[in-house]
Formats: C-alpha cells, sequence, structure tokens
C-alpha cells in the first residue's frame, strides 16, 4: 500500500508515521466499554450545504452537522476522536481540527499529507482528543469564507460539574460574493482563472449585483502609504451563530446563573473585541488553554483564536447583548443572553463608535495555568512578516529551514515588518508565548497569536509531533497569497 492509499482509507494511521504518532487501532466493544469515555462506533460528521438568511436574502453556504442536524462537534476530554467524515458537496473538500493535535495524517491540509476527501466519500479519524477546551473546525481552503467551519468543543469532568450554562458562539465574516472574486478584487485584478488554493466556495443565491456593487474594498487605494491597514474587506454582514443583529439569537438563561461563553472567532478576514456590556466578565481560556484569570468586559479576539469567559448572570435577571465588535470599524454582532420574561430591545447593526484596534496589551498580561517546563531551547528560528498591499501578496521570509527535530524545545521569533496585523497559527502543536516586543514574558499557551503591525513575538514548543506543520497567518486570504510556512521534522516529507 502507497503512502496515498493508506492516507485515503478507512484508518488515518500511525503506520504513516511510526508507532508514535500516538494514533490507536480501533477498540473492540469489550475494551470501549472499560471506559465511559471511550467509543465503540464513530461520530458521524457530514460536510453539506445549507441556506440561511442574510439580511433579508437567502444565502447558499455549507455546513458541518451530526446527524441530528447540530453543528460541529462536543466530546470530552481524554477520549478518542473517533469521527467519521463524509462529504454530501459536489466538490472536494477537506477539514482541519483546528486547536487539537492529532498525528499528521489526520490535520486536515489538502495534500499536506491527507488528499482531499471527494463528493460522497467518507473518511474515519481516530486519535486521542486531549484535554478540554474550545476548539473549532473548518475548512483550510478559501471554503472556509463560505462558512465551512463549526465548533469543535471538548468539555473535562470539572466542565461537566460546574454549574454552569454553555453557550457557544461562532463568528464569521459573511458576504455575497464568491471568496474567488473577493481574493480577485483584492489582488486587483479581473483576470479570470484559478486561484492559489483552487477550491470553490459559492456564491448567494439573490442579490449578487446589488452587493457586489455595494462591496467596498478597503485601503487598496493607498499603496505603500505607511499606515496602519485594519480590514482589507468590508463585508456583507458580520454574523454570531449564523445570524446578524437584526435578527440575534436569543439564548435563554437563568436569573442568577453562570454562563460559561466560548467564543471563537471563524471570520476569515475580521478581528473582533468581545464586549459583555454590563456583565463583569472573567477571561479564563484561550484557544482552548487555560489562563489565570482575566477579569473585564472588553477581550481582543483575532482569526482563528478562542476566548472562554466566566459571566455571572444578576439575580433579578434581564437581557444581556454580548457583542462582537468589528475591528476599526462600527460594524458588530452578537447574541443576546436573556432571563424568562426580559424585555429584548433591539441593537443596531451599527454600533456609535468604531470596534478597538487589537494590540498585545491582553496578551501581556495572559499567565497560562499550566506553563511549558522550563528548558533551554535546543532551536531557535527568526520569522519576518511582510507583505505588498500594491500586488497583494504575502510572506513569511526566514522560513527555509525550518527543521526540527522530535524531543527538541523549539523557540520562533516573528517580527511583523508589514502594515497588517497577523495571527500566527501553528498546527498540531501548542506554543507558549515567551516574548513580547522584547521583552520576556511567561505568556499564555495557544495554537494562533497576534502580530500587530511591527510588533514581534517569540513563541515556544515542544517538538512533540512528527509531520510537516503549518504555521502561517489565520487571515484566509493572506495565507493563500504567500503568509504560509511549514515547521518540518528531520526526516519526513
Ligand atoms: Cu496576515
Amino acid at each position: 500500500m502507497n503512502r496515498r492509499d493508506f492516507l485515503n482509507g478507512v484508518m488515518v494511521g500511525a503506520a504513516a508515521l511510526g508507532a508514535s504518532a500516538a494514533l490507536r487501532p480501533i477498540r473492540t466493544f469489550a475494551q470501549a466499554t472499560k471506559s465511559s469515555f471511550t467509543r465503540s462506533a464513530p461520530r458521524s460528521l457530514s460536510v453539506g450545504y445549507r441556506t440561511i438568511d442574510v439580511k433579508g436574502k437567502s444565502a447558499r453556504v455549507f455546513g458541518l452537522i451530526q446527524p441530528d442536524g447540530r453543528p460541529g462537534l462536543a466530546l470530552d476530554a481524554g477520549a478518542e476522536f473517533d469521527v467519521a467524515l463524509s462529504s454530501a458537496i459536489d466538490e472536494p473538500t477537506l477539514i482541519h481540527w483546528h486547536g487539537l493535535a492529532p498525528p499528521w495524517a489526520a490535520d486536515g491540509v489538502p495534500d499536506n499529507p491527507a488528499a482531499l476527501l471527494k463528493p460522497s466519500e467518507t473518511r474515519r479519524y481516530i486519535f486521542p482528543v486531549g484535554a478540554g477546551g474550545t476548539h473549532w473546525m473548518h475548512a483550510h481552503t478559501l471554503q472556509e469564507q463560505n462558512l465551512l467551519a463549526a465548533p469543535l468543543i471538548v468539555r473535562t469532568v470539572d466542565d461537566l460539574k460546574r454549574d454552569e450554562q454553555e453557550v457557544v458562539v461562532l463568528l464569521h465574516d459573511f458576504s455575497f460574493l464568491s471568496a474567488e472574486e473577493l481574493l480577485e478584487k483584492l489582488k486587483g485584478s479581473a483576470a479570470h482563472g484559478a486561484t492559489p488554493m483552487g477550491h470553490g466556495s459559492m456564491q448567494g443565491t439573490t442579490g449578487m449585483q446589488q452587493m457586489m456593487s455595494g462591496n467596498r474594498m478597503s485601503n487598496m487605494a493607498m499603496p505603500g502609504m505607511a499606515a496602519m491597514d485594519l480590514n482589507d474587506i468590508d463585508y456583507d454582514a458580520y454574523l454570531a451563530n449564523d445570524r446578524t443583529l437584526d435578527d440575534p439569537e436569543v439564548v435563554r438563561v437563568e436569573k442568577g446563573g453562570h454562563v460559561r461563553l466560548r467564543v471563537i472567532n471563524g471570520a476569515t478576514a475580521t478581528a473582533f473585541t468581545i464586549d459583555t456590556g454590563h456583565l463583569a466578565g472573567e477571561l479564563i481560556a484561550v484557544d482552548g488553554q487555560g489562563v489565570q484569570p482575566v477579569a473585564g468586559t472588553s477581550f481582543a479576539v483575532s482569526m482563528g483564536q478562542r476566548l472562554d469567559i466566566l459571566l455571572s448572570l444578576p439575580k433579578d435577571g434581564g437581557a444581556f447583548p454580548i457583542l462582537a465588535l468589528r475591528e476599526g470599524a462600527v460594524e458588530r454582532t452578537g447574541v443576546v443572553l436573556a432571563s424568562a420574561g426580559a424585555t429584548i430591545r433591539k441593537v443596531a447593526v451599527e454600533g456609535d463608535a468604531k470596534g478597538p484596534v487589537l494590540g498585545l496589551d491582553l496578551e501581556r498580561r495572559l499567565r497560562p495555568a499550566i506553563p511549558l517546563a522550563a528548558r533551554p531551547a535546543d532551536r531557535h528560528f527568526e520569522l519576518s512578516l511582510t507583505g505588498d498591499m500594491a500586488d497583494y501578496s504575502w510572506a513569511i521570509g526566514g522560513a527555509d529551514g525550518l527543521v526540527v527535530k522530535r524531543g527538541e524545545r523549539v523557540e520562533v521569533a516573528i517580527t511583523n515588518m508589514s502594515m497588517m496585523a497577523h495571527p500566527m497559527h501553528l498546527h498540531g502543536h501548542h506554543f507558549q508565548v515567551i516574548g513580547i516586543n522584547g521583552a520576556p514574558v511567561a505568556g499564555a499557551v495557544r495554537d494562533t497569536v497576534l502580530l500587530p503591525p511591527m510588533a514581534s513575538v517569540v513563541l515556544a514548543f515542544d517538538a512533540d509531533n512528527p509531520g510537516r506543520w503549518p504555521l502561517h497567518c489565520h487571515h484566509l486570504y493572506h495565507m493563500v497569497t504567500g503568509m504560509m510556512a511549514y515547521v518540518t521534522y528531520d526526516g519526513i516529507g
């Protein structure tokens, strides 16, 4: 069996990577019943089409759903990720499990190493799900723009014991244009043809012409101008759990109750600040990794990142909008937490003030619940993020020779030399932020860290998961136009 055949098979396997890759064979039923956390049958997850309503127009988008229609997955920490992923769409696709650390073969970036899932194909994934956390899953292609994303929540025993209500909020930026059209506009090119990723997404079913003329592209008129560029794309809508503030999701909560907000920024090109309004919040995790609690009502979340925020409802109850403010702009989205009988007032889609520009203030304050073990680095890399707005090309300098050996402690210093912010995501590992703008910090353990313009960050991780792992900007259009590197284990590839 060659590598491709193997990877297309039912088992995505340890054999391709050596026995140490932590994939276990399918358990027998008798084995599975030894632990309440193990499963004898895979969970089914299907990529399909959905129709949602955005601003009174219908839009055909992707969905990632379980047989009962619920989006995404909720799993038990310490259990196996045992999922049969099937495709019910008519184009190739693949899903990345963002925040988990699967063996490389199961990572979900097309042809790195696993092939795209063909229409009607089913592929089974089995690997340890790991510790608890707020994660997500998404296409690593332009299909992500058309909402091919869903929550991936991993709950610990303690999570389930606590007297708190879980509220998951998945944020998106939405356009009636296809990702290919958005990319073409960004590149300032009227040329037709293949995009770098080559995988299509779909167009809205109505209102195309109106939306095209109304879709303004920011910051393309001033190439080379030394000002900060905040948003590449002015979207048609910003969604929280598929809805705008014209018709937000209203979550019923108990008077005096406790809520654990699990916020996922699944937008492809939009950063937000979460505003908990009149409810005092306590940030307890970033990217699914515990942090020492940070009190506040305003928390930055860039693309790919997650926030776990504890909220306590007042004894009298009420209605409490939880807003996501678009960076540097007046648009916002969100959900409303409301106790029974509370009067729910309409919240305008546009606020009076622009959302904050994201920096590293919060990052600097974060301390991990469990830091990496103290240890000198075996290897140190320096990367620089560069970009050219004029021809819309982005790059990671110094990415050649990003080779590590298993067992090493690796440090990567990243400096952003461009005037846009870049949330940098490393697959297959969790890293600790150990330096910010030249100062050492004992920062958060996470998988995606923001590099504001001209900022620098040092991250450290243990090379414990052999593969060729993407290290990239989580701005979809930066990624597909060049801001993609790979950390490669010696002897792989
Ligand atoms: Cu970027």
